[in-house]
């Protein structure tokens, strides 16, 4: 039955099709897609915290209510993407615990303070932005529920790269302090968003299985130069400037060259070292704990529910 399985499973891979939870798939690739998408929703639910941050202070009414929907939709992609993974056979509670009292990880962006409104800015059209560069060809990702999750994902996530944007307009184009402040939020934000992608091709021990298997369709360095060959015109056009003397297109290559980042403050942040790690983890912990009564109550509502269909 495992052969069967197993030449099922590689025909559909071969053909571009997609693989559904109950189909016969190798250890192997449910063990990288649980952690590859268990990462991407722990970054979800705690990527709410730098904007969390900011609902109480967002400058207007209509600024606060749209950034407290943007938070909830984090929340929500997270819940797909918990749903999505348990699909492999891996139980939220489970993937929970790897969270906070293990060490699954989660996107190294959301280890940086959120230190001003314009940071708002800057995270919606960065991180957003990398987010749905990242995540346009992970719809077309061989496990099925990852990929249809990633279709209503990468449509909120256009939703917020746009206001975002719209967040940095206006400060680009407010009081010479206000402009200021978007400058120094896209100063801070640059390179630890580049750093999203993943590490440079040669360092990524995972990409290359990953793109055999149908899962990641570009490498982390392809991905990373799209983004920034993106975004240049869009900061021209914001009239901010980006971090980055080298950054340049190399029309001999085709391709965008950008500054050498730093890889080892990435595998600090990585590591749990980074500026924001220990608050993020400390603040989900306690959310999780002070939580504990609405899921037993949730529990035992659906136990006695169980109970009544059952008489
Ligand atoms: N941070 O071999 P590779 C969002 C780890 S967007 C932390 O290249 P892979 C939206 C990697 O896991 C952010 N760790 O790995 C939002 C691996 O460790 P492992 C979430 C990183 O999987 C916006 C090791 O380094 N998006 O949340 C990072 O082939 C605003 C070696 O790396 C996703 O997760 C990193 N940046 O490629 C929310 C997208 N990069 O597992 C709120 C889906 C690498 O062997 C507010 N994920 N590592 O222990 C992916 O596309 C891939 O997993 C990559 C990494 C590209 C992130």
């Amino acid at each position: 039955q495992e052969v069967a399985g197993r030449e099922a499973f590689e025909e559909l891979i071969a053909e571009d099709s997609r693989v559904e939870p109950r189909d016969w798939m190798p250890a192997d690739y449910r063990k990288s897609l649980t952690r590859q998408m268990s990462q991407h929703a722990h970054s979800e639910i705690i990527g709410m915290q730098p904007e969390a941050n900011w609902i109480t202070r967002a400058p207007s009414l209509k600024r606060k209510s749209i950034l407290m929907a943007k938070v909830q939709d984090e929340a929500g992609h997270g819940l797909y993407l918990y749903s999505a993974t348990e699909t492999l056979g891996t139980s939220r509670d489970e993937l929970t615990d790897q969270l906070i009292y293990g060490s699954a990880k989660y996107s190294s962006i959301f280890n940086y303070p959120a230190r001003s409104w314009a940071d708002m800015g800057a995270i919606g059209w960065l991180v957003d932005g990398a987010a749905i560069v990242n995540q346009v060809p992970l719809c077309r990702a061989s496990y099925a529920p990852y990929g249809r999750a990633m279709v209503r994902i990468c449509k909120e996530e256009s939703f917020h790269q746009r206001q975002g944007w719209e967040i940095l307009y206006e400060l680009s184009h407010g009081s010479p302090a206000q402009k200021q402040m978007a400058q120094d939020a896209v100063d801070r934000f640059y390179a630890p968003a580049l750093m999203m992608f993943g590490p440079p091709d040669a360092d990524s021990p995972n990409s290359q299985q990953s793109m055999a298997w149908n899962i990641k369709r570009f490498s982390n360095d392809e991905l990373r130069q799209r983004f920034v060959g993106m975004i240049v015109e869009q900061a021209e056009a914001l009239g901010l400037t980006l971090p980055d003397p080298e950054l340049r297109f190399d029309e001999e290559s085709g391709q965008w060259i950008h500054q050498d980042l730093d890889w080892d403050e990435f595998m600090r942040v990585i590591k749990g070292g980074g500026p924001c790690n220990a608050q993020r983890m400390a603040r989900r912990r306690d959310a999780h704990e002070d939580g504990a009564w609405v899921r037993e109550a949730a529990a035992a509502y659906a136990r006695d529910r169980a109970d009544e269909m059952d008489e």
